[in-house]
């Protein structure tokens, strides 16, 4: 008999929980690939270290309570992409060495094919999940690897809003040349999904002149909160919260969360591929993502990626803590 106040039993899966994923109401997908990584690595592994830490997360939640009771289930890793991710980042790695891709460059095609085979895989299997009435969660890998699951989310929720909590804006074109980069995922998303009708970005501090042309000529499309206004408007009086129901009012009845982990303050996430100072601290993403909960908007599914386990537990652990705190919060208003 599963007992919530006992420590993790052995064999037990994510969080220590006992169930299959015919028992979960969300089923998470691991998506071990980080091949595009512009700087430092390891988000390859965020999966497995993630799945590790979770065992110390106390399953009772003071803001969602008994998020275990719904089941949650994490997949296994598929094989296939472990080894991708392998042969792919090598390629990757080279064309990144001299400083880009040349035009019409056989090592970036191959990249290319790979990040379309994670976004085929990605689509398959949050579609299936969906289909089912589950909520899929995406636990990455970089921040490529969520394309699939946006477009599963979209085709099924059309007009459907994105709440991104990130460092960056991720609005390059083919970053490094890479049409699949980390870098590029939301002008990805724009450019390939009409069925999202908004992005709404928080926590933005590092871009480019072209991604801030992208967000200027978006027509509204894409709503930028830059972490410098938000830090500004603090220090003058607003509080924290009232930006929050700001960001949160220009999003549509459907949600989906992409939490990049480097979103928050970096001393929260130190091995993280592109940290970047400034950032949510761990409270402020949880409020943000409670007032979404709290506003009768629906969070339809969700990532967390860009999490590079380093020498100890820490990046792990906090992503395993917020990873709990988006399954109670999807659940919450299921
Ligand atoms: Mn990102």
């Amino acid at each position: 008999m599963f007992d919530p106040n006992a420590a993790a039993p052995a064999g037990s899966g994510i969080f220590g929980l006992p169930h299959t994923e015919a028992e979960a109401a969300v089923v998470l997908i691991p998506v071990p690939f980080a091949a595009t990584v512009s700087y430092g690595g390891g988000a390859e592994h965020g999966p497995q270290a993630i799945c590790q830490a979770s065992r110390q997360v106390d399953l009772y939640d003071l803001q969602y309570g008994r998020t275990y009771a719904a089941g949650i289930h994490l997949q296994d890793e598929p094989a296939d992409l472990v080894a991708l991710h392998v042969t792919t980042r090598q390629l990757a790695e080279a064309v990144i060495a001299r400083g880009g891709a040349i035009t019409e460059d056989p090592a970036v095609r191959a990249v290319d094919a790979a990040g379309a085979r994670v976004n085929e895989h990605v689509y398959q299997a949050t579609a299936a999940i969906l289909k089912k009435g589950k909520i899929p969660g995406i636990v990455g890998g970089d921040h490529s690897v969520p394309f699939g699951a946006i477009r599963a989310c979209a085709e099924r929720f059309p007009a459907l809003g994105i709440l991104h909590v990130d460092a960056h804006a991720d609005l390059r074109v083919a970053y490094e040349g890479f049409r699949w980069s980390h870098a590029s995922i939301m002008d990805n998303v724009l450019r390939e999904l009409p069925g999202v009708q908004r992005l709404v970005q928080v926590g933005i501090r590092d871009f480019c002149e072209q991604e801030l042309a992208s967000i200027h000529s978006s027509g509204g499309r894409v709503v930028t909160h830059f972490d410098l206004a938000w830090q500004r408007r603090r220090f003058l009086g607003a509080t924290f919260d009232s930006l929050c129901q700001e960001a949160i009012a220009a999003l549509p009845q459907e949600v989906y969360i992409s939490f990049d982990i480097d979103g928050l303050d970096p001393s929260l996430c130190p091995h993280t591929g592109t940290p970047v100072p400034g950032g949510l601290l761990f409270a402020e993403a949880l409020h943000l993502v409670t007032c979404l909960a709290a506003s009768g908007r629906r969070i339809v599914g969700f990532d967390l990626v860009e999490v590079a386990p380093g020498s100890d537990e820490w990046d792990a652990n906090v992503a395993a803590r917020l990873l709990y705190k988006l399954c109670g919060a999807s659940l919450q208003t299921r």
